[in-house]
């Protein structure tokens, strides 16, 4: 087998950078994004680098970000003009390798092991998408190429802004050691707490941690998942047809079941490994499926929509849970169980953009989520560990 090399290129301050080419005198200056000073509920979509040192970021509220950077020019935004934006950056990538997935409206990985050479180096390539991007759209962005999307990922994040960073094969434990440990996908701030009440600040302390300690805090999987990531293991695929419109798992049982609450088991771990994908591919979900298939091969879905994307187990699963009463409204045993998430959006941007939305509106979604937030840590979610699912889980 081929050890691929993936790049994972990220716009720089993407909304700021697109307005300050629309507008060449806000260049270099510090540009918030997301709304007037007036606009005193709004939130911050991004920051241009020169306001950053004030504090500034996005999902701050307006007025905060007004009274750190009273100086800073605020503008609301334009939401075509970043999509027309990012359509432009597509084209470009696609250019360079057809193996491109875009992740989210400003980043996308490429599978560039088949392309190194027309570039002569990995170096020559990166340079060459760099300035493209400067040449046709006047663009920063940040470049990393590594084994898997998450080193690449980690790496052009460390690499900002107008970066480039290349992690040699082979290297890639080596080089996320000395890197806090949020810098990895999956360790949010909840996580981030737990580690550090076990003496983890770095992915090398976290390298190094036996797995049993990590296990009286963490469930199996994620114990399991926290590992790969700070050994430097990640996946290495690139979906050139795009992201996948939905992510799923589903197993049929040994012996048909009436047990719901072992059932309920299985559809948590269903649940913890089909969120582990979809955060994989940086990708949030809107709807939640519970699929279930009665001891007469009867098989119904139950569908729910979220109030907003989300990739949060907790979430997720509590949103499954919801469903099952439905499916327990028949007494048939269970062959098998399934749950799915689709409705997809590029991850990190729960965030909407104002336009088009009331300020009532804006509240409720953005409460939502902080109530949804708050109300369950990554540990509410429940293991199952009794279940034995090997080699009977399908995609
Ligand atoms: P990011 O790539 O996360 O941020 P960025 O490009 O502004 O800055 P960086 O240099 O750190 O990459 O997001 C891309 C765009 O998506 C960002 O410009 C604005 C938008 N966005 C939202 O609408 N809501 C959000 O919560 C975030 C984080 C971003
Ligand atoms: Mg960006």
């Amino acid at each position: 087998m081929v050890a691929r090399r993936i790049l994972h290129v990220d716009m720089d301050a993407f909304f700021a950078s697109v307005e300050q080419v629309r507008d060449p005198s806000l260049r270099g200056k510090p540009l918030v994004v997301g709304g007037l000073k007036t606009d005193t509920r709004g939130v911050v979509l991004t920051a241009s680098y020169e306001a950053r040192p004030f504090g500034v970021h996005s999902a701050m509220p307006i007025a905060e970000a007004a009274r750190l950077c009273p100086h800073g020019i605020f503008i609301r935004g334009n939401r075509s003009l970043y999509s027309e934006t990012s359509r432009q950056v597509r084209e470009i990538l696609s250019e360079i390798s057809p193996v491109m997935e875009m992740a989210s409206i400003d980043e996308a990985y490429l599978d560039v092991t088949g392309c190194v050479t027309l570039y002569d180096s990995e170096d020559g390539l990166a340079a060459h998408l760099k300035g493209e991007m400067r040449r046709r759209l006047e663009l920063p962005c940040t470049v990393a190429i590594a084994a898997n999307r998450l080193v690449a990922k980690v790496a052009a994040g460390e690499g900002k802004p107008d970066g480039y960073v290349r992690v040699p094969p082979g290297e890639e434990a080596a080089y996320l050691r000395p890197l806090p440990v949020k810098v990895l996908p999956g360790v949010g701030p909840k996580t981030q707490q737990v580690l550090v009440l076990l003496g983890i600040a770095t992915v090398g302390d976290l390298a190094d941690m036996p797995e049993r300690t990590l296990a009286q805090r963490f469930g199996e999987l994620t114990v399991v998942n926290l590992k790969r990531a700070a050994q430097g293991q990640g996946s290495d695929v690139v979906a050139a047809g795009g992201p996948p419109k939905s992510l799923g798992r589903e197993t049929t049982f040994e012996k048909d079941s009436s047990d719901w609450t072992a059932i309920r088991r299985t559809l948590a771990v269903l649940t913890e490994r089909t969120l582990f994908a979809l955060r994989a591919h940086q990708l949030e979900a809107r709807c939640v499926t519970l699929k279930v298939r009665y001891v007469d091969f009867q098989t119904q879905t139950f569908s729910q929509t979220l109030p907003a994307p989300t990739a949060q187990d907790p979430v997720i699963a509590d949103a499954v849970n919801k469903l099952v009463p439905k499916a327990q409204e028949r007494s048939a045993p269970v062959r098998l169980i399934g749950m799915s998430v689709s409705d997809l959006v590029g991850g990190q941007h729960q965030i909407p953009l104002l336009e088009g939305k009331t300020d009532a509106q804006w509240e409720r979604a953005l409460a939502t989520v902080d109530a949804l937030r708050s109300a369950h840590g990554f540990d509410a979610l429940r293991f199952g560990r009794s279940v034995d699912l090997a080699g009977r889980e399908s995609q």
